[in-house]
C-alpha cells in the first residue's frame, strides 16, 4: 500500500489513531443511556463519526465535557486538549485541508469563542468545514450563578462569528440540539465549505432528559450533495476551450483526491493549456509538468512566452480571478470561464469574495466534478503540441542566509521522500520545492491571520499520521509566535512533525510595508525596522518548543549548519516526536517577493 493509500485507508475508517487513542484514558462509569441534555448531544457527536473533538475547556459546557468523558469514554470524539481557543480551532482547520472532512472543537461561553475568532474568520476565507461548539447561560437569568455566570452570557452570541460562518444556531431541547448538530455538519461539509457555530445553553445541557429520543439513522439527515454542471454548459466551456488559440488553466481551489489532480493534468495536457497555481491554497498541479507556469507573483506576459496568446482563461475555483484579470495582465480581452460555486456563500461583511470577475461563461458547479466531464468532452491529445520544457529548479546557491536555503538544504536531506509541507511562509517561491500529489502541500492559512501555521500543521499531522508522509511546517518567527502552545498538543496527543522556522527575527513582511511609505513620502528607509523586529532579546524559538515537550534544534546562524540540523531533526520525527529547528535567517524577501508586495496598488 503506498502512503496516500494507506492515509485514504484510515480516513475511511475515521477512527483516532492508536497512539492518540491511549492519551487520557477516563476510568469506565458504566453509563449506557443519555441522562442529561449533553450525553443526548455526545450521542449526536458519536454518530457523526468524527475521531475528535480540540477543545480548551470552559464551565459553561462543564456538561458537554463530563459527557464526552464520563458518558461516551472519551472515543469517537476523543478530547484533544488546547491550551488557546485559536489553537483548537486552527487544528481542526488543518485537519480538514488533508481530510476534507470537518472535525469538531469546543470552546467557552463569549471569552472562548472570542479566542476563537480569529482561527475562524481563517478557515473561512479558505473554505474549509470546521464545527465550533460553544456555550453560553444559563440562559434562564434566575438559574445563574452570581458574577460569573453574568459575566459569562451574552445575548445572540453566534452574532460574534456569523458573518465568517456558514450557520450557526442556539438549540434549546436535546431534541433540537441534536439535529442542529446534524444539520450544522452537514452544511460546514458541504461545498462551498466552511465552519458553522454552534451555542448550547448551559441549562439545556445539566438538565435531566425527560424522555428518550427516537433514535434515527443520522446518515439521511445529511445526504451528500454532488453539484455537478449541466451537461450543456460542459459542452460549451469544451467547445470554447477546443476553439482557444492559447488557454490559460487557473488551477485554483480543489480536493485532496489524486483522482481529481489527474483529471486536471488531462486537461491541461488535451488542449495543450497553460496552468498556474497560488501557494495560498493546497497544491493542485504538478509543479514539474512542463505546461506548468508558476505562480502568480511571478507571471507577467513579458515573463512567460505563451501567454501573450492566451484568449480563454479557465478558472478552476481561482480565490481571486478579478486579481489575476487585472496584475495578470495577460489577458484583458480573454474569454474567461469560471468553474466555482463560491457565490453562493458570498456574504456582506468582509470582501473575501475579492473582485467582480469578467465572466463569459459560468459553471456553477464543483470544478472536481466539471474537469473530469470537460476531459471526456474533449477528448484526449485533441491537439497534438510541442510542449515547452519543464521549469527547473535553481541549483545556483543564494547569497547570505535565506528562506531560499532552508529549501535548498530540505530538499537535499529530504530527497525522493514523501513530504506534506503543511504551512510556508508568506515569502516563500513556489519554485523552490516541487509538489507531485495534492498531498504535497495543503496551502496557507486562508484568512491571512498570522499564527495560524503551527496550529494547522498540527491539526493536517494529525491527519496525516499513519500515512508515511513526513508533516514539515516551515513558519515564521511571527507566526509561530502567536500559536506556539500548539506545539504542546503535538506533542502531548503523540503527533509527530517537523517544524522549521525561518526566523528573520522580525514581522519583516510589515517592515517592506514600511520601507513604501518611507519611499513615497522621501522619509529614512533605514527605519523601517522600528516597531517591527524581535530583537534585544532575539527569542529562543528552540526552547519555546522545548517549553512545549518538543525537541529543539538550533539557533542554526549558518547554511552549512543547516541539513545536518534538518537530519537530526528528521529522525527525532521519525521517532515519533516533535522537533522544532529555529533558523536565523536574515531579514530580507526575495527580489520577485518585494516586487510584487511593492508595485503600485499593493
Ligand atoms: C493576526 C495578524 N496580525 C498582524 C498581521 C500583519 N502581518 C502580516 S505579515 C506579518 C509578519 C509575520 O511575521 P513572520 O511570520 O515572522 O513572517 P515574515 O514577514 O517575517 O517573513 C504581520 C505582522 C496579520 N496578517 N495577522
Ligand atoms: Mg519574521
Amino acid at each position: 500500500m503506498t502512503p496516500s493509500q494507506a492515509a485514504s485507508a484510515r480516513a475511511k475508517t475515521n477512527d483516532a489513531d492508536p497512539a492518540v487513542a491511549g492519551v487520557e484514558r477516563p476510568t469506565p462509569t458504566g453509563a449506557n443511556a443519555p441522562g442529561f441534555g449533553s450525553d443526548v448531544i455526545a450521542d449526536a457527536l458519536r454518530s457523526l463519526d468524527i475521531p475528535y473533538i480540540a477543545l480548551t475547556p470552559g464551565a459553561s459546557y462543564r456538561g458537554l465535557h463530563d459527557s464526552i468523558v464520563n458518558y461516551l469514554g472519551n472515543t469517537k470524539p476523543q478530547m484533544l486538549l488546547c491550551l488557546h481557543e485559536e489553537a483548537a480551532v486552527a487544528i481542526a482547520h488543518g485537519y480538514a485541508k488533508v481530510t476534507g472532512k470537518a472535525m469538531v472543537t469546543a470552546v467557552h461561553s463569549n471569552v472562548g469563542l472570542m479566542h476563537a475568532t480569529m482561527a475562524m474568520f481563517n478557515a473561512w476565507c479558505d473554505r474549509m468545514p470546521v464545527v465550533v461548539l460553544g456555550a453560553t447561560g444559563p440562559v434562564d437569568a434566575a438559574k445563574r450563578r452570581p458574577w460569573i455566570d453574568w459575566i459569562h452570557t451574552s445575548r445572540d452570541q453566534g452574532a460574534l462569528v456569523r458573518d465568517y460562518t456558514k450557520w450557526d444556531d442556539q438549540p434549546s431541547s436535546p431534541g433540537a440540539a441534536r439535529e442542529a448538530i446534524m444539520r450544522g455538519t452537514w452544511i460546514a461539509n458541504t461545498a462551498p465549505q466552511g465552519p458553522v457555530y454552534i451555542n448550547f445553553d448551559a441549562e439545556l445541557q445539566e438538565e435531566k432528559v425527560s424522555e428518550q429520543l427516537p433514535p434515527i439513522d443520522p446518515a439521511r439527515y445529511m445526504p451528500p450533495i454532488a453539484t455537478a454542471a449541466p451537461a450543456e454548459l460542459v459542452r460549451q466551456a469544451a467547445n470554447m476551450l477546443k476553439d482557444a488559440k492559447q488557454v490559460l488553466i487557473l488551477a485554483g481551489r480543489a480536493s485532496r483526491d489524486p483522482e481529481a489532480w489527474k483529471a486536471r493534468v488531462a486537461l491541461a495536457e488535451a488542449i495543450n493549456a497553460r496552468v498556474v497555481t497560488d501557494l495560498k491554497i493546497g497544491a493542485s498541479f504538478p509543479t514539474d509538468h512542463p505546461l506548468y507556469v508558476g505562480s502568480p507573483r511571478a507571471i507577467t506576459p513579458e515573463s512567460v512566452e505563451g501567454l501573450k496568446n492566451v484568449d480563454v482563461v479557465l478558472s478552476l475555483d481561482w480565490v481571486d480571478l478579478a486579481g489575476a484579470m487585472r496584475y495578470g495582465g495577460p489577458m484583458p480581452s480573454a474569454k474567461v470561464i469560471q468553474v466555482s460555486l463560491d457565490q453562493r456563500i458570498h456574504g456582506g461583511w468582509n470582501m473575501d469574495y475579492q473582485g467582480l470577475p469578467p465572466v463569459d461563461l459560468i459553471l456553477s458547479a464543483d470544478p472536481d466534478l466539471v474537469v473530469p466531464e470537460l476531459v471526456k468532452e474533449i477528448g484526449k491529445s485533441f491537439k497534438p503540441h510541442a510542449v515547452p520544457g519543464a521549469r527547473k529548479t535553481s541549483d545556483k546557491e543564494p547569497a547570505g542566509f535565506t528562506n531560499e536555503h532552508i529549501a535548498r538544504a530540505l530538499r537535499k536531506v529530504l530527497g525522493e521522500r514523501v513530504v506534506t509541507y503543511t504551512h510556508l511562509p508568506l515569502s516563500w517561491d513556489d519554485s523552490w520545492i516541487t509538489f507531485r500529489h495534492p498531498l504535497d502541500y495543503i496551502g496557507s492559512d486562508g484568512g491571512g491571520g498570522v499564527g495560524g501555521g503551527p496550529g494547522i500543521s498540527v491539526g493536517a499531522a494529525l491527519a496525516l499520521k499513519g500515512s508515511g508522509r513526513l508533516p514539515v511546517a516551515i513558519c515564521g518567527d511571527g507566526d509561530f509566535l502567536m500559536g506556539v502552545t500548539a506545539v504542546w498538543t503535538a506533542v502531548h496527543y503523540k503527533i509527530p512533525l517537523l517544524f522549521v522556522l525561518a526566523n528573520n527575527r522580525s514581522f519583516y513582511n510589515d517592515e517592506l510595508h514600511q520601507e513604501r511609505m518611507a519611499r513615497a513620502r522621501n522619509r529614512p528607509v533605514e527605519n523601517k525596522w522600528i516597531g517591527q523586529r524581535m530583537s534585544d532579546p532575539e527569542v529562543d524559538l528552540a526552547a519555546m518548543g522545548r517549553a512545549q515537550g518538543a525537541i529543539g534544534f538550533g539557533p542554526i546562524t549558518k547554511p552549512a549548519d543547516l541539513a545536518p540540523a534538518l537530519e537530526k531533526a528528521i529522525a527525532a520525527v521519525d521517532a515519533g516526536q516533535v522537533a522544532v529547528v529555529d533558523v536565523r535567517v536574515e531579514p530580507g524577501y526575495t527580489a520577485v517577493m518585494t516586487a510584487a508586495m511593492t508595485r503600485a496598488g499593493s
